[in-house]
């Protein structure tokens, strides 16, 4: 009897701790930063092309108007009430979101952190578009060549004070900037990833420095902005644009010359990476652990470190020579 009742016990506590049942359709959402910006919206295509390829699974995709901790915390409480399955986020701040995305986990939400990151207690895993320094070196590197042999001034234009992966970014820029010396690094300023604060800063900082050489914009929405005003502005050749943008956005831009050379990974493919990846690890196909790999699906797998982070692919540089293909695709 006594058995029985254990056994009976066990039962339940595995039902309860189970992933759903394997005929369930699983719910994921994508929480970006902010709604209305093209990188989201090519990395929410991804996620719809891996619900096909996986099979019975519902994107949910869903971001604030503005781009803040805020904003995400509200939607979070809400997705937990609707019993979604699980979530992958890109953090407006890798420490706010912490304590509901906690509950969350506790009430059986599976949550990864995709693109900008959660802190570790936040989340299973964490899915970097790319290796961090890699990204900050890519962006000096840029703005080296484009001060083509002189040294000169630098600024960086970045998304919000509190995005993970800008911070990280700049951070690296910062420490290794002495890797190239024709880069002088001057200030950092914030567009909160909306297209007329972007714009407004980038004036701020070339009417503040006429020496200004190069803008850095390591986000999509501050590079296209940034080389819109000076475009506007008739400083093409004067004051010149780089950093992390996408190629639709950007196409005009390098055929002015603002901006001639800018990278990125792909973004489509970061969608469909955090998509599978949140998909596994909620149906309980795959755990994430330190120096362990998790599936992308056709994109091959991710390596984990410590922090249980790992990076997608390296990134990818457009200018004249390719930007007519890439602007079709993202
Ligand atoms: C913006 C966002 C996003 C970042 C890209 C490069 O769209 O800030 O988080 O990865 O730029």
């Amino acid at each position: 009897m006594k058995h029985l009742k254990y056994l009976a016990l066990g039962a339940t506590m595995a039902l309860a701790f189970a992933a759903q049942p394997a005929s369930a359709t699983t719910t994921i959402a994508l929480l970006v930063k902010n709604l209305g910006n093209g990188f989201f919206d090519a990395a929410d295509k991804g996620a719809e092309q891996a619900a096909k390829d996986l099979g019975d699974v519902k994107i949910i995709y869903t971001g604030p108007t503005h781009a803040t901790p805020e904003g995400q915390i509200d939607i979070i409480n809400q997705l937990v009430a609707q019993k979604v399955n699980a979530i992958a986020v890109s953090a407006n701040d890798a420490d706010a979101l912490v304590p509901a995305l906690k509950k969350a986990m506790e009430r059986g939400v599976t949550v990864i952190s995709f693109d900008s990151g959660v802190s570790k207690d936040g989340r299973q895993m964490n899915l970097l578009a790319s290796a961090t320094d890699l990204i900050g070196d890519q962006c000096l590197k840029m703005a080296s060549d484009l001060l083509n042999g002189q040294k000169g001034d630098v600024a960086i234009l970045s998304a919000t004070s509190t995005a993970t992966n800008q911070n990280a970014w700049i951070d690296v820029m910062k420490k290794d900037v002495g890797k190239f010396p024709n880069v002088n690094l001057t200030s950092v300023v914030y567009g909160d990833d909306k297209q007329d604060k972007s714009y407004t800063e980038a004036k701020g900082l070339i009417d503040s420095n006429p020496n200004l050489k190069v803008i850095i914009a390591p986000t999509t929405v501050g590079i296209a902005a940034a080389a819109q005003y000076v475009e506007d502005n008739k400083l093409v050749g004067k004051v010149l644009v780089t950093g992390l943008g996408l190629p639709s956005e950007m196409i005009n831009h390098v055929k002015s010359g603002a901006a001639p050379q800018f990278a990125l990974w792909n973004p489509i493919d970061l969608g469909y990476a955090a998509t599978t990846i949140a998909y596994n690890l909620a149906t309980g196909k795959e755990k994430a652990t330190a120096g362990g790999e998790l599936s992308m699906g056709k994109l091959g797998k991710v390596k984990l470190d410590d922090d249980l982070s790992g990076p997608m692919a390296p990134p990818f540089v457009f200018d004249a020579k390719n930007i007519d293909e890439f602007s079709k695709v993202y």
